[in-house]
């Protein structure tokens, strides 16, 4: 487990070093605008804890899930979209890109949204 990792992108967002459109904050996550939007609202939550995916941070600590579907159901009800999915690809093989855990929170057309 470590707090952060020098090399992860994220981490650079969370410390603030690099642009993102931030839509939400917690004491635990933030939520920014997805760089490449596949649904017509397209936001990633992040906790601030450096974990490669879900599981690992769900091991690391149960409750940073429950903190991340919090934040998730905030700032998609905030954008008017009270309707929306949860995803979070674990693993290279099925299209995870960025190794520090993070759910899409995805609004809007379904279809454009099974491209995740
Ligand atoms: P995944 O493929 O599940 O690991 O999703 C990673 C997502 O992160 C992908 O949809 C694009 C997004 N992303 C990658 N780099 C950046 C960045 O620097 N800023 C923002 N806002 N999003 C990024």
């Amino acid at each position: 487990m470590s707090a952060t990792s020098d090399d992860c992108i994220f981490c650079t967002i969370v410390a603030g070093e690099i642009p993102a459109d931030v839509i939400g904050r917690s004491e635990h996550a933030i939520a920014f605008k997805d760089l490449n939007p596949q649904a017509p609202f397209h936001a990633l939550v992040v906790p601030l804890d450096h974990h490669e995916n879900v599981a690992a941070s769900a091991a690391a600590d149960p409750a940073v899930i429950g903190h991340l579907v919090a934040l998730a159901d905030t700032v998609a009800r905030e954008s008017g979209n009270p309707d929306y999915r949860l995803v979070a690809n674990t693993g290279a093989a099925v299209g995870q890109s960025v190794f520090h855990t993070h759910f899409h929170v995805l609004g809007g057309s379904s279809r454009m949204s099974e491209s995740l």
